[in-house]
């Protein structure tokens, strides 16, 4: 029986070099879905999520015959060469970053101190790329027609394909059977509340600004407009309130009433050129992001939360709600909005740089 099951997978395993190949594209897909992914928060893109998930699952079963077939160059110490350790580096890594994601998309609930599963996952999965690329400087081989052209490479591609898919359902039922919900990015709801207390205040990497002094504080509305003007805390006349859901990277996601401005009426006011495209959203650190106007114009900058004046740590005096937009776009405590006719090509930047020095 065992060995029959044995049987029956070896012969679904490609040749050694179809397998190496393969790991290499997937890899290369992962990584680059991955990190669209971070900045993906319309349902539209549900597809890509998807992929990444299947993919994902699809690699473990390559990275397992693989495995099987180099282990005796890992476990006999005759058969090490100078490359050896960062072979070992890599597999552990990728099965690290394989590990962890398949962990989140069951519902298991580890937190490693201030992380969630999911940011390690992203943090495993953003090594793997370029350990590989190290990896394959050694251990080039050029691929062949041969181990691809094939009738019996069809059909183990297509098995591998349904594993894939199968078994990241199969995943996912595990965490909806535990009650873990999760949105198609990925995220977790928070417990129900409302307001500032009811969920975390979290910056996407170092942002930390002294609270800011009302007094002193100013929003300036600049750019591609005739009429550039700007506004003190007490011109804020906080008029819609919207129901919106804040999703972020870190896994969460929470969905509150925000109050405030819709920064349509501001670009009304300022007057915007014919050839503006873009609107920059900017904080008081420089963390800033860039939205195509008409999206720009609907957006909400909030002054409260659950009808509450918005905390420092939430972004007060103002913060943008972006709707369908990943957390991290939401870009607290601002003090510029500035109309372009281009997309802030230095916005990555900022986000990562932002509150370091
Ligand atoms: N200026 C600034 N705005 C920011 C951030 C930041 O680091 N700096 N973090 C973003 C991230 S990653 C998220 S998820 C949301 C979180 O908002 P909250 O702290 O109110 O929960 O704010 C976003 N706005
Ligand atoms: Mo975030």
């Amino acid at each position: 029986m065992a060995s029959r099951f044995v049987r029956t997978v070896r012969r679904l395993e490609p040749p050694p070099r179809a397998v190496d190949w393969s790991i290499f594209v997937l890899v290369v897909f992962e990584a680059v879905s991955g990190v669209i992914t971070l900045g993906a928060g319309h349902p539209a893109n549900a597809l890509l999520f998807l992929l990444h998930g299947v993919a994902g699952v699809s690699l473990v079963a390559l990275v397992g015959f693989k495995l099987y077939r180099v282990r005796h160059r890992v476990l006999d110490s005759r058969l090490h060469d100078k490359h050896t350790l960062a072979s070992v580096v890599l597999a552990v890594v990728a099965l690290a970053a394989l590990a962890t994601g398949i962990a989140w998309v069951a519902g298991v609930e580890v937190r490693l101190g201030f992380w969630t599963l999911l940011n390690v996952h992203i943090g495993f999965g953003l090594l793997v790329l370029p350990i590989l690329l190290v990896h394959l400087r050694s251990r080039f081989h050029t691929p062949r027609r041969v181990d691809f052209a094939d009738r019996r490479r069809a059909l183990q591609y297509g098995a591998l394909l349904v594993f894939g898919a199968a078994t990241y359902r199969a995943t996912e039922a595990i965490g909806s059977i535990q009650g873990v919900q999760r949105r198609f990015t990925g995220s977790r709801p928070l417990p129900p509340g409302d307001g500032n207390a009811s969920f975390p205040v979290t910056s996407w990497v170092a942002d930390d600004p002294a609270p800011i002094d009302p007094d002193s504080w100013r929003l300036s509305v600049e750019g591609l407009v005739d009429n550039p003007f700007s506004l003190d805390v007490s011109d804020l006349e906080s008029d819609r309130t919207e129901s919106v859901l804040l999703d972020c990277t870190s896994g969460w996601y929470t969905e509150q009433d925000w109050t405030g401005i819709e920064l349509g009426s501001l670009l009304e006011r300022a007057d915007v050129h014919s050839s503006a495209r873009w609107v920059t959203v900017r904080s008081v650190t420089g963390f800033r992001w860039s939205f195509p106007i008409e999206e720009a114009a609907e957006m909400l900058l909030a002054t409260h939360v659950g009808g509450e004046s918005l905390s420092h740590g939430h972004g007060a005096p103002l913060r943008l709600v972006a709707p369908n937009r990943r957390g991290f776009q939401w870009v607290k405590w601002i003090d510029t909005v500035e109309v372009r006719r281009r997309r802030d090509p230095a916005q990555w930047l900022a986000v990562l740089v932002s509150g370091f020095g």
